[in-house]
Protein backbone atom coordinates (compact mmCIF):
# COMPACT_ATOMS: atom_id res chain seq x y z
CA UNK A 1 0.00 0.00 0.00
CA UNK A 2 2.76 2.57 1.22
CA UNK A 3 4.42 1.35 -2.03
CA UNK A 4 1.72 2.50 -4.22
CA UNK A 5 0.63 5.90 -2.44
CA UNK A 6 4.75 6.66 -3.20
CA UNK A 7 4.32 5.38 -6.62
CA UNK A 8 1.12 7.25 -7.42
CA UNK A 9 3.05 10.53 -5.32
CA UNK A 10 6.10 10.15 -8.37
CA UNK A 11 2.97 9.68 -11.00
CA UNK A 12 2.30 12.98 -9.97
CA UNK A 13 5.17 14.88 -9.33
CA UNK A 14 6.35 14.01 -12.68
CA UNK A 15 2.81 14.54 -14.53
CA UNK A 16 2.75 18.00 -12.65
CA UNK A 17 4.06 20.88 -14.86
CA UNK A 18 7.76 21.37 -13.54
CA UNK A 19 6.37 25.39 -12.54
CA UNK A 20 3.23 24.43 -10.58
CA UNK A 21 2.02 27.54 -8.92
CA UNK A 22 3.94 26.91 -4.91
CA UNK A 23 7.18 27.04 -7.07
CA UNK A 24 6.21 30.12 -9.26
CA UNK A 25 5.21 31.78 -5.71
CA UNK A 26 8.91 30.43 -4.36
CA UNK A 27 10.52 32.02 -7.87
CA UNK A 28 8.36 34.91 -6.70
CA UNK A 29 9.64 35.31 -3.19
CA UNK A 30 13.48 34.70 -3.67
CA UNK A 31 13.84 36.89 -6.36
CA UNK A 32 10.94 39.63 -6.42
CA UNK A 33 9.28 40.00 -2.73
CA UNK A 34 11.88 41.85 -1.46
CA UNK A 35 11.13 45.31 -3.45
CA UNK A 36 7.29 44.40 -4.45
CA UNK A 37 6.61 42.91 -1.53
CA UNK A 38 5.07 39.27 -0.54
CA UNK A 39 1.55 40.45 -0.92
CA UNK A 40 2.72 42.21 -4.35
CA UNK A 41 1.47 45.42 -3.07
CA UNK A 42 4.80 47.57 -3.93
CA UNK A 43 7.76 48.39 -1.47
CA UNK A 44 10.57 49.89 -3.52
CA UNK A 45 9.12 48.68 -6.62
CA UNK A 46 5.04 49.45 -7.79
CA UNK A 47 2.38 46.86 -6.88
CA UNK A 48 2.73 44.27 -9.37
CA UNK A 49 -1.08 43.60 -9.79
CA UNK A 50 -3.04 43.99 -12.70
CA UNK A 51 -4.27 46.94 -11.66
CA UNK A 52 -0.87 48.61 -11.59
CA UNK A 53 0.67 46.66 -14.65
CA UNK A 54 -2.09 47.96 -17.22
CA UNK A 55 -0.75 46.93 -20.26
CA UNK A 56 2.57 45.75 -19.33
CA UNK A 57 1.09 42.31 -19.71
CA UNK A 58 2.70 39.23 -21.47
CA UNK A 59 5.75 39.52 -23.45
CA UNK A 60 6.05 42.90 -22.40
CA UNK A 61 6.19 41.86 -18.65
CA UNK A 62 8.67 38.76 -19.84
CA UNK A 63 10.84 41.28 -21.09
CA UNK A 64 11.23 43.66 -18.41
CA UNK A 65 11.77 40.62 -15.68
CA UNK A 66 14.26 39.30 -18.57
CA UNK A 67 16.09 42.49 -19.15
CA UNK A 68 15.45 45.19 -16.76
CA UNK A 69 13.94 48.68 -17.20
CA UNK A 70 16.08 51.49 -17.97
CA UNK A 71 16.22 54.21 -15.82
CA UNK A 72 14.72 52.50 -12.71
CA UNK A 73 16.13 49.92 -10.01
CA UNK A 74 14.79 46.79 -12.11
CA UNK A 75 17.69 44.95 -12.46
CA UNK A 76 17.11 41.42 -15.42
CA UNK A 77 16.47 38.12 -14.28
CA UNK A 78 17.66 36.69 -17.62
CA UNK A 79 21.15 35.14 -15.83
CA UNK A 80 19.11 33.79 -13.03
CA UNK A 81 15.94 32.93 -14.14
CA UNK A 82 15.44 30.05 -17.31
CA UNK A 83 12.73 31.41 -20.02
CA UNK A 84 10.22 28.96 -18.63
CA UNK A 85 10.29 30.44 -15.23
CA UNK A 86 10.44 34.20 -16.29
CA UNK A 87 7.15 33.31 -18.13
CA UNK A 88 6.04 31.10 -15.42
CA UNK A 89 6.28 34.45 -13.23
CA UNK A 90 4.62 36.63 -15.55
CA UNK A 91 1.48 34.77 -15.75
CA UNK A 92 1.70 34.64 -12.27
CA UNK A 93 2.10 37.95 -11.80
CA UNK A 94 -1.45 38.31 -14.04
CA UNK A 95 -3.39 36.52 -12.10
CA UNK A 96 -5.59 38.70 -10.05
CA UNK A 97 -4.89 39.12 -6.37
CA UNK A 98 -7.47 36.88 -3.85
CA UNK A 99 -8.63 40.26 -3.13
CA UNK A 100 -6.90 43.44 -3.64
CA UNK A 101 -7.53 45.65 -0.81
CA UNK A 102 -8.98 49.23 -0.81
CA UNK A 103 -7.41 51.89 1.46
CA UNK A 104 -10.17 53.81 2.82
CA UNK A 105 -10.23 57.21 4.99
CA UNK A 106 -10.58 54.43 7.56
CA UNK A 107 -7.36 52.86 7.04
CA UNK A 108 -5.46 55.34 6.49
CA UNK A 109 -6.95 57.31 10.13
CA UNK A 110 -6.22 53.39 11.48
CA UNK A 111 -2.28 53.90 10.88
CA UNK A 112 -1.91 57.70 11.93
CA UNK A 113 0.19 57.55 14.66
CA UNK A 114 2.53 60.23 16.63
CA UNK A 115 5.45 59.97 18.69
CA UNK A 116 4.99 60.01 22.19
CA UNK A 117 8.35 61.82 23.41
CA UNK A 118 7.90 64.30 21.04
CA UNK A 119 8.28 68.21 22.31
CA UNK A 120 7.95 70.54 20.14
CA UNK A 121 10.83 73.08 20.46
CA UNK A 122 9.81 77.33 21.08
CA UNK A 123 13.27 77.46 18.76
CA UNK A 124 16.00 75.47 16.96
CA UNK A 125 18.07 72.89 19.47
CA UNK A 126 21.27 73.83 17.43
CA UNK A 127 23.61 76.64 17.52
CA UNK A 128 23.65 76.26 13.36
CA UNK A 129 21.12 78.06 10.64
CA UNK A 130 18.10 76.54 10.40
CA UNK A 131 17.46 77.90 6.82
CA UNK A 132 20.60 76.18 5.74
CA UNK A 133 20.48 72.69 7.12
CA UNK A 134 20.36 69.95 4.59
CA UNK A 135 18.63 66.91 4.70
CA UNK A 136 20.72 63.88 3.25
CA UNK A 137 18.25 60.66 2.56
CA UNK A 138 19.79 57.50 2.85
CA UNK A 139 18.38 55.06 1.25
CA UNK A 140 21.36 52.07 2.56
CA UNK A 141 19.69 51.89 5.49
CA UNK A 142 16.23 54.17 5.39
CA UNK A 143 17.32 57.02 7.28
CA UNK A 144 17.74 60.71 6.74
CA UNK A 145 21.05 62.71 7.83
CA UNK A 146 20.44 66.25 9.06
CA UNK A 147 23.22 68.05 8.64
CA UNK A 148 24.09 71.42 9.45
CA UNK A 149 25.44 73.53 6.43
CA UNK A 150 28.29 75.97 7.80
CA UNK A 151 29.95 72.98 9.57
CA UNK A 152 28.59 69.89 7.64
CA UNK A 153 28.08 68.44 11.39
CA UNK A 154 25.20 65.77 11.20
CA UNK A 155 22.46 66.89 14.00
CA UNK A 156 19.97 64.20 14.12
CA UNK A 157 20.15 60.71 11.85
CA UNK A 158 16.31 59.40 11.90
CA UNK A 159 14.80 55.95 10.28
CA UNK A 160 12.10 56.77 7.55
CA UNK A 161 9.79 54.75 6.09
CA UNK A 162 11.22 51.92 3.76
CA UNK A 163 12.27 53.59 0.40
CA UNK A 164 11.82 57.18 0.24
CA UNK A 165 11.09 58.21 -2.92
CA UNK A 166 11.63 62.12 -4.71
CA UNK A 167 11.95 65.16 -3.06
CA UNK A 168 11.41 65.85 0.87
CA UNK A 169 8.78 68.99 1.02
CA UNK A 170 9.66 71.66 3.62
CA UNK A 171 6.96 73.57 5.47
CA UNK A 172 7.25 77.12 4.22
CA UNK A 173 8.52 78.85 7.07
CA UNK A 174 11.43 75.54 7.10
CA UNK A 175 10.48 74.06 9.82
CA UNK A 176 8.98 71.04 9.51
CA UNK A 177 9.55 68.48 6.72
CA UNK A 178 7.32 65.54 5.04
CA UNK A 179 9.02 62.52 3.60
CA UNK A 180 7.23 59.72 1.69
CA UNK A 181 8.10 55.85 0.72
CA UNK A 182 7.34 54.47 -2.38
CA UNK A 183 5.17 52.30 0.22
CA UNK A 184 2.56 55.53 0.79
CA UNK A 185 4.12 56.20 4.23
CA UNK A 186 4.29 60.06 4.83
CA UNK A 187 6.37 60.89 8.16
CA UNK A 188 6.47 64.11 9.75
CA UNK A 189 9.88 65.40 11.05
CA UNK A 190 10.37 68.66 13.15
CA UNK A 191 13.60 70.11 12.21
CA UNK A 192 13.76 72.60 15.32
CA UNK A 193 13.01 70.00 17.61
CA UNK A 194 15.18 67.12 15.63
CA UNK A 195 12.84 64.99 16.07
CA UNK A 196 9.66 62.97 14.95
CA UNK A 197 6.60 63.99 14.97
CA UNK A 198 4.40 61.33 13.09
CA UNK A 199 3.38 59.07 10.44
CA UNK A 200 0.52 57.86 8.07
CA UNK A 201 0.12 55.51 5.58
CA UNK A 202 -1.64 57.83 2.66
CA UNK A 203 -1.66 55.09 -0.38
CA UNK A 204 -0.75 51.85 -1.06
CA UNK A 205 2.07 52.38 -3.70
CA UNK A 206 2.76 56.30 -4.10
CA UNK A 207 4.64 58.63 -6.46
CA UNK A 208 5.62 62.04 -4.23
CA UNK A 209 4.50 64.24 -2.17
CA UNK A 210 3.44 68.20 -2.78
CA UNK A 211 2.52 71.22 -0.14
CA UNK A 212 0.87 74.05 -0.81
CA UNK A 213 1.86 77.77 -0.61
CA UNK A 214 -0.52 78.00 2.27
CA UNK A 215 1.62 75.13 4.55
CA UNK A 216 -1.42 73.56 5.20
CA UNK A 217 -2.15 70.97 3.09
CA UNK A 218 -0.27 67.75 1.71
CA UNK A 219 -0.84 66.25 -1.49
CA UNK A 220 0.04 62.34 -1.87
CA UNK A 221 0.13 61.00 -5.10
CA UNK A 222 -1.11 57.02 -5.61
CA UNK A 223 -0.73 54.64 -8.14
CA UNK A 224 -2.58 52.38 -5.66
CA UNK A 225 -5.41 53.19 -5.23
CA UNK A 226 -5.74 55.42 -7.69
CA UNK A 227 -6.67 58.50 -5.80
CA UNK A 228 -5.13 61.49 -4.52
CA UNK A 229 -4.87 62.03 -0.60
CA UNK A 230 -4.77 65.15 0.89
CA UNK A 231 -3.75 65.14 4.57
CA UNK A 232 -3.63 68.25 6.94
CA UNK A 233 -0.23 68.92 7.14
CA UNK A 234 -0.87 70.23 11.06
CA UNK A 235 -1.57 66.70 12.49
CA UNK A 236 -2.13 64.21 8.97
CA UNK A 237 -5.19 63.82 9.49
CA UNK A 238 -7.51 63.29 5.89
CA UNK A 239 -8.49 66.89 4.16
CA UNK A 240 -9.83 65.27 1.36
CA UNK A 241 -9.84 61.55 -0.78
CA UNK A 242 -9.83 62.44 -4.26
CA UNK A 243 -10.70 59.42 -6.13
CA UNK A 244 -8.77 60.13 -9.65
CA UNK A 245 -10.80 58.86 -12.78
CA UNK A 246 -10.71 60.12 -16.30
CA UNK A 247 -13.79 62.12 -17.86
CA UNK A 248 -14.10 58.77 -19.93
CA UNK A 249 -14.41 57.48 -16.72
CA UNK A 250 -11.21 55.46 -16.77
CA UNK A 251 -9.74 55.05 -13.51
CA UNK A 252 -5.67 56.47 -13.29
CA UNK A 253 -2.55 56.44 -11.52
CA UNK A 254 -1.18 59.90 -10.23
CA UNK A 255 2.26 59.92 -12.11
CA UNK A 256 3.10 62.80 -10.07
CA UNK A 257 1.79 65.93 -8.06
CA UNK A 258 3.62 69.25 -8.07
CA UNK A 259 2.56 72.57 -6.24
CA UNK A 260 2.31 75.41 -8.52
CA UNK A 261 2.62 78.49 -5.39
CA UNK A 262 1.13 81.03 -7.33
CA UNK A 263 -1.81 79.76 -8.65
CA UNK A 264 -2.25 78.22 -5.31
CA UNK A 265 -2.84 74.75 -6.47
CA UNK A 266 -1.70 71.30 -6.93
CA UNK A 267 -0.89 69.96 -10.24
CA UNK A 268 -1.54 66.16 -11.45
CA UNK A 269 0.15 64.45 -13.87
CA UNK A 270 -2.02 61.30 -14.59
CA UNK A 271 -1.06 58.24 -16.35
CA UNK A 272 -3.79 56.50 -17.44
CA UNK A 273 -5.77 59.31 -18.83
CA UNK A 274 -5.00 62.10 -20.99
CA UNK A 275 -5.84 65.17 -18.47
CA UNK A 276 -4.06 67.34 -16.75
CA UNK A 277 -5.90 67.81 -13.01
CA UNK A 278 -5.17 71.09 -10.82
CA UNK A 279 -6.70 71.32 -7.47
CA UNK A 280 -7.35 74.35 -5.96
CA UNK A 281 -5.48 74.97 -2.50
CA UNK A 282 -6.98 78.15 -1.67
CA UNK A 283 -10.43 79.04 -2.89
CA UNK A 284 -8.88 82.03 -4.90
CA UNK A 285 -6.45 79.55 -7.06
CA UNK A 286 -5.75 80.35 -10.44
CA UNK A 287 -6.03 82.95 -12.66
CA UNK A 288 -8.43 80.75 -15.20
CA UNK A 289 -9.26 81.66 -18.06
CA UNK A 290 -12.61 80.50 -20.33
CA UNK A 291 -12.35 77.96 -22.24
CA UNK A 292 -11.52 74.94 -20.31
CA UNK A 293 -13.48 71.67 -19.14
CA UNK A 294 -14.00 72.72 -15.52
CA UNK A 295 -15.84 71.04 -12.84
CA UNK A 296 -16.20 71.44 -8.84
CA UNK A 297 -17.63 68.35 -8.18
CA UNK A 298 -19.83 68.46 -5.22
CA UNK A 299 -19.95 64.61 -4.27
CA UNK A 300 -19.20 62.81 -0.82
CA UNK A 301 -15.81 63.70 -1.60
CA UNK A 302 -15.88 66.89 -0.76
CA UNK A 303 -18.22 66.81 1.85
CA UNK A 304 -14.62 67.41 3.66
CA UNK A 305 -13.73 70.47 2.13
CA UNK A 306 -13.73 72.82 5.18
CA UNK A 307 -13.91 76.23 2.86
CA UNK A 308 -15.97 76.90 -0.32
CA UNK A 309 -13.92 75.87 -3.62
CA UNK A 310 -11.11 74.46 -1.34
CA UNK A 311 -10.00 71.14 -3.35
CA UNK A 312 -12.12 71.89 -6.75
CA UNK A 313 -10.67 70.30 -9.72
CA UNK A 314 -9.80 71.35 -12.75
CA UNK A 315 -9.04 69.33 -16.25
CA UNK A 316 -7.39 69.98 -18.67
CA UNK A 317 -7.74 68.03 -21.96
CA UNK A 318 -4.64 66.84 -23.74
CA UNK A 319 -3.90 64.71 -26.60
CA UNK A 320 -2.18 61.63 -24.79
CA UNK A 321 -1.65 61.12 -21.33
CA UNK A 322 1.22 63.17 -20.15
CA UNK A 323 3.05 62.01 -17.14
CA UNK A 324 6.72 64.13 -16.73
CA UNK A 325 6.08 67.62 -16.16
CA UNK A 326 8.30 70.69 -15.91
CA UNK A 327 6.74 74.18 -14.78
CA UNK A 328 8.34 77.59 -16.44
CA UNK A 329 9.16 79.55 -13.10
CA UNK A 330 6.12 81.75 -12.77
CA UNK A 331 4.20 78.27 -13.35
CA UNK A 332 2.35 79.99 -16.13
CA UNK A 333 3.48 76.92 -18.38
CA UNK A 334 3.77 73.12 -17.90
CA UNK A 335 5.95 71.23 -20.07
CA UNK A 336 5.05 67.53 -20.31
CA UNK A 337 5.79 64.15 -22.09
CA UNK A 338 4.72 60.87 -22.19
CA UNK A 339 7.98 58.65 -21.22
CA UNK A 340 7.44 56.38 -24.58
CA UNK A 341 6.79 59.51 -26.85
CA UNK A 342 9.33 61.75 -28.88
CA UNK A 343 7.95 65.37 -28.08
CA UNK A 344 7.35 67.80 -25.61
CA UNK A 345 4.06 69.66 -25.13
CA UNK A 346 3.17 73.09 -23.80
CA UNK A 347 0.53 73.43 -21.46
CA UNK A 348 -0.39 77.01 -20.57
CA UNK A 349 -2.14 76.56 -17.28
CA UNK A 350 -4.27 79.77 -17.76
CA UNK A 351 -5.87 78.91 -20.50
CA UNK A 352 -5.87 75.52 -19.59
CA UNK A 353 -4.86 74.05 -23.32
CA UNK A 354 -1.33 72.95 -25.61
CA UNK A 355 0.29 76.18 -26.85
CA UNK A 356 3.20 74.54 -28.58
CA UNK A 357 4.97 71.21 -29.04
CA UNK A 358 8.71 70.28 -30.08
CA UNK A 359 10.52 67.12 -30.45
CA UNK A 360 12.28 66.06 -27.24
CA UNK A 361 12.89 62.02 -28.15
CA UNK A 362 15.09 59.97 -25.62
CA UNK A 363 12.96 59.73 -22.37
CA UNK A 364 13.57 63.18 -21.00
CA UNK A 365 13.67 63.48 -17.42
CA UNK A 366 11.97 66.86 -16.83
CA UNK A 367 11.21 66.04 -13.45
CA UNK A 368 14.90 67.06 -12.91
CA UNK A 369 14.76 69.87 -15.30
CA UNK A 370 16.24 73.47 -13.95
CA UNK A 371 15.85 77.46 -15.23
CA UNK A 372 18.84 79.66 -15.42
CA UNK A 373 19.73 82.82 -17.28
CA UNK A 374 22.20 81.76 -20.18
CA UNK A 375 23.44 85.23 -22.11
CA UNK A 376 20.41 86.93 -21.07
CA UNK A 377 17.70 84.28 -22.35
CA UNK A 378 16.06 81.99 -19.69
CA UNK A 379 16.75 78.49 -20.90
CA UNK A 380 15.64 75.35 -18.89
CA UNK A 381 17.87 72.15 -19.39
CA UNK A 382 16.71 68.62 -19.04
CA UNK A 383 18.64 65.26 -18.79
CA UNK A 384 17.61 61.98 -20.67
CA UNK A 385 17.15 58.60 -19.43
CA UNK A 386 17.86 57.02 -22.52
CA UNK A 387 20.46 59.22 -24.42
CA UNK A 388 23.82 61.04 -23.29
CA UNK A 389 22.72 64.48 -23.93
CA UNK A 390 21.39 67.18 -21.99
CA UNK A 391 18.53 69.21 -23.93
CA UNK A 392 18.58 72.83 -23.35
CA UNK A 393 14.91 74.57 -24.45
CA UNK A 394 14.96 78.30 -25.11
CA UNK A 395 11.74 79.24 -22.63
CA UNK A 396 10.08 82.19 -25.20
CA UNK A 397 10.64 80.01 -28.56
CA UNK A 398 10.12 76.81 -27.27
CA UNK A 399 13.47 75.29 -29.19
CA UNK A 400 15.60 73.00 -28.24
CA UNK A 401 18.93 75.82 -28.69
CA UNK A 402 21.42 72.95 -28.07
CA UNK A 403 21.98 69.40 -26.45
CA UNK A 404 25.25 68.88 -24.66
CA UNK A 405 27.08 65.22 -25.44
CA UNK A 406 27.73 63.74 -22.05
CA UNK A 407 29.41 60.67 -21.17
CA UNK A 408 26.28 59.06 -20.33
CA UNK A 409 22.63 59.34 -19.74
CA UNK A 410 22.51 61.43 -16.34
CA UNK A 411 18.83 61.50 -13.94
CA UNK A 412 19.88 64.96 -11.94
CA UNK A 413 20.65 68.76 -12.23
CA UNK A 414 21.24 71.05 -10.43
CA UNK A 415 22.73 74.48 -10.03
CA UNK A 416 22.16 77.79 -7.66
CA UNK A 417 22.09 81.57 -8.23
CA UNK A 418 25.02 81.79 -6.92
CA UNK A 419 27.05 79.61 -9.45
CA UNK A 420 28.53 80.07 -12.76
CA UNK A 421 27.98 76.10 -13.45
CA UNK A 422 25.47 73.56 -13.76
CA UNK A 423 26.06 70.24 -11.94
CA UNK A 424 25.37 67.68 -14.07
CA UNK A 425 25.92 63.30 -13.44
CA UNK A 426 26.25 60.58 -15.16
CA UNK A 427 23.66 58.05 -13.93
CA UNK A 428 23.62 55.20 -16.24
CA UNK A 429 26.67 53.29 -17.84
CA UNK A 430 30.15 53.05 -17.45
CA UNK A 431 30.86 56.42 -16.83
CA UNK A 432 28.83 56.59 -13.81
CA UNK A 433 31.67 57.91 -11.84
CA UNK A 434 31.64 61.14 -13.34
CA UNK A 435 30.12 64.37 -12.76
CA UNK A 436 30.17 67.21 -15.33
CA UNK A 437 30.52 70.27 -14.65
CA UNK A 438 28.65 73.15 -17.46
CA UNK A 439 29.06 76.27 -17.92
CA UNK A 440 25.86 78.18 -17.73
CA UNK A 441 26.81 81.11 -20.43
CA UNK A 442 28.85 78.96 -23.24
CA UNK A 443 26.90 75.80 -22.27
CA UNK A 444 30.33 74.05 -22.56
CA UNK A 445 31.15 71.13 -20.19
CA UNK A 446 33.85 72.94 -18.73
CA UNK A 447 35.19 69.83 -15.97
CA UNK A 448 34.54 66.22 -15.54
CA UNK A 449 35.03 65.90 -11.74
CA UNK A 450 35.72 61.30 -11.17
CA UNK A 451 35.57 61.55 -7.54
CA UNK A 452 35.45 57.37 -6.50
CA UNK A 453 36.56 55.59 -9.68
CA UNK A 454 33.99 53.05 -10.38
CA UNK A 455 31.23 54.17 -7.72
CA UNK A 456 27.97 55.64 -8.86
CA UNK A 457 27.99 59.50 -8.52
CA UNK A 458 24.81 61.39 -8.70
CA UNK A 459 22.73 64.46 -7.72
CA UNK A 460 24.39 67.59 -6.16
CA UNK A 461 22.81 70.08 -3.90
CA UNK A 462 24.10 73.72 -2.53
CA UNK A 463 24.23 75.08 0.23
CA UNK A 464 22.21 78.01 0.89
CA UNK A 465 24.37 80.44 -0.25
CA UNK A 466 25.79 78.51 -3.37
CA UNK A 467 29.20 78.51 -1.69
CA UNK A 468 29.62 74.50 -1.38
CA UNK A 469 27.68 71.55 -3.58
CA UNK A 470 27.45 68.19 -2.07
CA UNK A 471 27.74 65.05 -3.95
CA UNK A 472 26.85 61.78 -3.41
CA UNK A 473 28.68 58.48 -4.04
CA UNK A 474 25.50 56.59 -4.56
CA UNK A 475 26.58 53.56 -2.77
CA UNK A 476 26.18 51.43 0.23
CA UNK A 477 29.27 52.34 1.67
CA UNK A 478 28.81 56.09 0.15
CA UNK A 479 29.60 59.43 0.90
CA UNK A 480 28.30 62.86 0.55
CA UNK A 481 31.38 64.58 -0.90
CA UNK A 482 31.52 68.86 -0.11
CA UNK A 483 33.26 70.18 -3.08
CA UNK A 484 34.45 74.32 -2.59
CA UNK A 485 31.41 75.48 -5.94
CA UNK A 486 34.34 77.82 -6.79
CA UNK A 487 37.10 76.56 -6.78
CA UNK A 488 35.48 72.57 -7.68
CA UNK A 489 38.22 70.95 -4.94
CA UNK A 490 37.13 68.56 -2.54
CA UNK A 491 36.81 70.12 0.74
CA UNK A 492 35.10 67.04 3.03
CA UNK A 493 34.06 63.91 2.94
CA UNK A 494 31.34 62.37 4.98
CA UNK A 495 30.51 58.56 5.26
CA UNK A 496 26.95 57.95 4.20
CA UNK A 497 24.85 54.74 3.54
CA UNK A 498 23.87 55.41 -0.42
CA UNK A 499 22.94 58.71 0.07
CA UNK A 500 20.38 59.57 -2.63
CA UNK A 501 18.84 63.08 -2.67
CA UNK A 502 20.39 65.83 -0.73
CA UNK A 503 17.65 68.58 -0.17
CA UNK A 504 18.59 72.31 1.53
CA UNK A 505 15.77 73.92 3.56
CA UNK A 506 16.58 77.70 2.03
CA UNK A 507 16.97 76.57 -1.74
CA UNK A 508 14.08 74.35 -1.21
CA UNK A 509 11.72 77.05 0.42
CA UNK A 510 12.52 79.88 -1.98
CA UNK A 511 12.09 77.72 -5.20
CA UNK A 512 15.48 78.84 -6.43
CA UNK A 513 16.15 78.11 -10.20
CA UNK A 514 18.82 76.05 -9.55
CA UNK A 515 16.61 73.27 -7.75
CA UNK A 516 14.03 71.07 -9.68
CA UNK A 517 10.51 71.44 -7.34
FE1 LIG B 1 12.56 59.37 -9.19
C1 LIG B 1 12.23 62.58 -7.97
C2 LIG B 1 9.69 59.79 -10.97
C3 LIG B 1 13.06 56.34 -10.64
C4 LIG B 1 15.35 58.93 -7.27
N1 LIG B 1 11.23 60.89 -9.44
C5 LIG B 1 11.26 62.12 -8.80
C6 LIG B 1 10.08 62.87 -9.17
C7 LIG B 1 9.35 62.07 -10.00
C8 LIG B 1 10.08 60.84 -10.19
C9 LIG B 1 8.01 62.41 -10.65
C10 LIG B 1 9.76 64.28 -8.70
C11 LIG B 1 8.98 64.12 -7.46
C12 LIG B 1 9.30 65.05 -6.33
O1 LIG B 1 10.48 65.25 -5.99
O2 LIG B 1 8.35 65.53 -5.71
N2 LIG B 1 11.58 58.28 -10.59
C13 LIG B 1 10.45 58.65 -11.21
C14 LIG B 1 10.08 57.67 -12.21
O3 LIG B 1 9.05 57.70 -12.95
C15 LIG B 1 11.15 56.66 -12.27
C16 LIG B 1 11.94 56.82 -13.61
C17 LIG B 1 10.62 55.22 -12.24
C18 LIG B 1 10.06 54.81 -10.91
O4 LIG B 1 10.34 53.68 -10.53
O5 LIG B 1 9.38 55.55 -10.26
C19 LIG B 1 12.01 57.09 -11.08
N3 LIG B 1 13.97 57.89 -8.99
C20 LIG B 1 13.96 56.73 -9.66
C21 LIG B 1 15.06 55.88 -9.27
O6 LIG B 1 15.33 54.72 -9.71
C22 LIG B 1 15.89 56.66 -8.31
C23 LIG B 1 17.23 56.99 -8.98
C24 LIG B 1 16.20 55.91 -7.02
C25 LIG B 1 15.03 55.77 -6.11
O7 LIG B 1 15.12 56.26 -4.98
O8 LIG B 1 14.01 55.20 -6.52
C26 LIG B 1 15.03 57.92 -8.15
N4 LIG B 1 13.61 60.54 -7.89
C27 LIG B 1 14.73 60.16 -7.20
C28 LIG B 1 15.17 61.26 -6.37
C29 LIG B 1 14.30 62.32 -6.60
C30 LIG B 1 13.31 61.83 -7.54
C31 LIG B 1 16.43 61.26 -5.48
C32 LIG B 1 14.35 63.74 -6.02
C33 LIG B 1 15.22 64.57 -6.88
C34 LIG B 1 15.36 65.99 -6.44
O9 LIG B 1 16.48 66.47 -6.46
O10 LIG B 1 14.37 66.65 -6.13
Amino acid sequence: MIQRIVSISLWLALAVPALAEPDVIVIYRDNCASCHAESRLGGTGPALIQESLGRMMGPKLEAVIANGRPATQMEGFADILSAEEITALAAYLATPLDTVPGWTADDIAATRSFNADYKPATAPVFAGDPMNITLVVETGDHHVSVLDGDSFEVLDRFATPFAVHGGPKFSPDGRYVFVMSRDGWVQKYDIWSLAEVGRVRAGLNSRNIAISRDGKWLAVANYLPRTLTILSTEDLSIANIRQVTGLDGTPSRVSAVYQAPQRDSFVLALKDTPEIWEIATSPDAGPYHDGFVHSFEKGMEESLATEQGLFARRCIKVAEPLDDFFFTPDYTNLIGTNRTGDKAVVINLIVGREVAEFPLPGMPHLGSGITWLSQGREVMATPHLNEAVLSVIDLKTWKVIKQIKTLGPGFFLRSHDNTPYVWSGVFFGPNRDKMHIIDKDSLEIVKTLDPAPGKTVAHTEFTRDGKYALVSIWEDDGAVIVYDAATLKEVRRLPMRKPSGKYNVWNKITFSAGTSH
